[in-house]
């Protein structure tokens, strides 16, 4: 498409096209070189159009269109499967403004490095242009971005992940305030891949990868890294959270939201399907990954998704593990890198069903069984639009969000940490959040066991110094006057001989029942040195396999074994130069209150 017939796409309503849209795409095209120029209008008749060139050009294969309708895979390159941290830059004029936990370019130095990549990059391939909205349109809480892409991958997975094509035009208008986001495959070397974050300039430059959070520059880049930077100027905040509404058997719908590092189960708390035993419960699905936080004029936080579907890890997910990921992903999705089939359907590691005597593995090589290699990769994904989900909630787009009564934060935790806590104020529940941290899982990541601190689950996400993201969760804390609980949960407890003793899964909900009576001013509670746990009796476990013994221990707070946890913190804060005095005197009021 030229350029006069892609102005025409995005005139306002005065016939004329957004000028600064119309530079910023001139510039970036005399940059890139694309042989053309093509702008998405999110049709359905364009987005057939573009799924037959992304299966001709070898992006997607069909899958069996009788067993998965509207279903496709994708296989991305072997060295481009997850996102890179190590390559992801926080681009502030000053290094300090970017914190220690961040990796910082200075922006001139970042443009200069990607600026060459990207020169001349998209010659012989066409450049996408990318309107959408993060949040629901017309709502005055969502933000434009638009990204420039040559990836078909890219372009047909933010189609399901954002609104996006016109819909965007009419909530950007003559505005210039939208981010400028860049994405190029270039040559998909490692060595030349950077994922740079602009937020002074609202800008996202990624080069190099064609993968996920790299490459859907919507998702974690703005939706968490620059929307929190803007959250922070603005009076609001932009978080790596779940939302979910839990409907009581009298019919009252209450919403939480919840913040755990990555592999602590998310989409499927998320997903949550009640168990039998607990009879009239439901669960209502916001959204699985980000939210974004406002205070209400009532004084209470509310909440909205801005993502307009799910990019969820495959392997694990099953009809045991989460019955509505598997029924949303049943048609309409995008799978990438998993096992394909003979008969043109997907399997992956922790399907719970057999896998196929043989298949085409993430690699696109011939795999069985008993190859002794996994058949997906670990990290390997399906995108399905939120709009299957069985559970989604009929206020997931309401403009103005959802009304959260409790913030839930969690880690994996063989020991010390208790099935829950709630925290005594907001104060001491930011602390909380801010002393996330989940232990190793597996020898090739580090030491089994090691302690990883991930405040709020936000630490390869935060777009600016963590100790100025800290002081904004305090000064939110004074805004709210109707103050979410905050609570932290720990699902991983294990016994002596290493077993689990939770049960997990839909049986989580006996513990968002006690936060719901918390919430209530019900549910009764023992006052320990870390915060309330539930009384002996607080919890249901008849219809579980967990006894009382269990339950016991599940909830015990030994202050004697709390001191690494503690020296531990000592430590991760020991490298923030802005951390706030109320977080040092939460930690000093909780150290005291253990004896230590
Ligand atoms: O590896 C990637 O590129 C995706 S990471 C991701 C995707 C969906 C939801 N959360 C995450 C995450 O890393 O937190
Ligand atoms: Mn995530």
């Amino acid at each position: 498409m030229g350029v006069k017939e892609a102005e025409k796409k995005m005139t306002n309503v005065h016939g004329e096209p957004n000028a600064h849209v119309k530079k910023w795409v001139e510039e970036m095209r005399d940059l890139c070189q694309p042989d053309a120029v093509y702008w998405c209008d999110g049709s359905e008749e364009e987005r057939r159009r573009l799924m037959s060139d992304a299966v001709r050009a070898g992006d997607f294969e069909e899958l069996n269109q009788e067993l998965l309708p509207g279903c496709y895979l994708h296989r991305s390159a072997q060295n481009d499967v997850a996102r890179t941290e190590g390559l992801t830059f926080i681009c502030t004029r000053s290094k300090s403004d970017a914190g220690p936990t961040n990796n910082w370019m200075a922006p001139d130095e970042a443009y200069r490095k990607c600026g060459a990549i990207f020169k001349g990059s998209m010659k012989g391939r066409q450049m996408y242009v990318i309107p959408f909205i993060m949040g629901p349109a017309g709502s005055p809480f969502s933000k434009v971005g638009i990204e420039l892409t040559d990836s078909l991958y890219v372009v047909l997975n933010m189609r399901m992940m954002t609104r996006m094509g016109n819909v965007a035009w009419g909530q950007l208008g003559d505005s210039n305030d939208f981010t400028r986001c860049l994405h190029g495959k270039a040559d998909l070397n490692i060595d030349r891949r950077f994922i740079c974050h602009f937020p002074e300039d609202n800008t996202i430059w990624s080069v190099g990868s064609g993968y996920g959070g790299n490459a859907l520059l919507g998702k974690k880049c703005l939706a968490l890294r620059i929307a929190g930077f803007l959250g922070r100027r603005e009076g609001w905040m932009a978080e790596h959270m779940l939302i979910v509404g839990i409907e009581d058997p009298q019919g009252r719908t209450t919403y939480i939201t919840a913040a755990f590092p990555s592999a602590c189960g998310k989409t499927n708390l998320a997903m949550l399907v009640p168990p039998a035993s607990l009879k009239g419960y439901k669960v209502w699905t916001v959204g699985d990954d980000i939210a974004w936080l406002r205070v209400g004029k009532d004084g209470q936080l509310w909440a909205v998704n801005p993502e307009n579907g799910f990019f969820g890890v495959a392997p694990g997910t099953s009809m045991k593990s989460n019955p509505n990921a598997m029924k949303t992903i049943q048609r309409n999705s995008f799978f990438t890198n998993v096992v394909r089939t003979p008969e043109g359907g997907v399997w992956w590691e922790g399907m719970d069903i057999p896998p196929p005597q043989e298949g085409i593995d993430w690699k696109g090589k011939k795999w069985t069984p008993s190859s002794g290699e996994k058949g997906a990769h670990p990290n390997s994904r399906f995108t399905a639009p939120a709009s299957q989900c069985p559970s989604l909630s009929p206020h997931w787009e309401d403009p103005e969000g959802v009304p959260i009564s409790a913030i839930i934060f969690g880690g994996r935790r063989a020991s010390v940490v208790p099935l829950v806590f709630e925290s005594f104020d907001w104060p001491h529940g930011t602390y909380v959040g801010a002393t996330v941290a989940s232990e190793r899982t597996a020898a090739a990541e580090g030491t089994v066991g090691e302690l990883r601190h991930d405040p709020m689950a936000m630490l390869p996400f935060c777009g600016y110094h963590m100790g100025d993201y800290f002081e904004h969760w305090l000064q939110m804390g004074k805004r709210i006057t109707r103050h979410p609980k905050i609570f932290h949960v720990n699902w991983f407890r294990q016994n002596s001989q290493g077993e689990f003793l939770w049960p997990g899964f839909g049986e989580n909900l006996r513990v968002i029942q006690w936060i719901l009576e918390r919430c209530a001013g019900s549910g009764k509670a023992v006052k320990t040195p870390i915060g309330f746990v539930p009384a002996a009796d607080a919890i249901t476990t008849k219809g579980t396999h967990v006894s009382g013994s269990d339950l016991a221990e599940l909830l015990r707070v030994d202050p004697g074994i709390w001191k690494p946890d503690m020296t531990s913190r000592d430590k991760f804060f020991g490298m923030f130069d802005r951390l706030p005095q109320a977080i040092r005197d939460e930690h000093a009021a909780q150290k005291k209150r253990l004896h230590i």
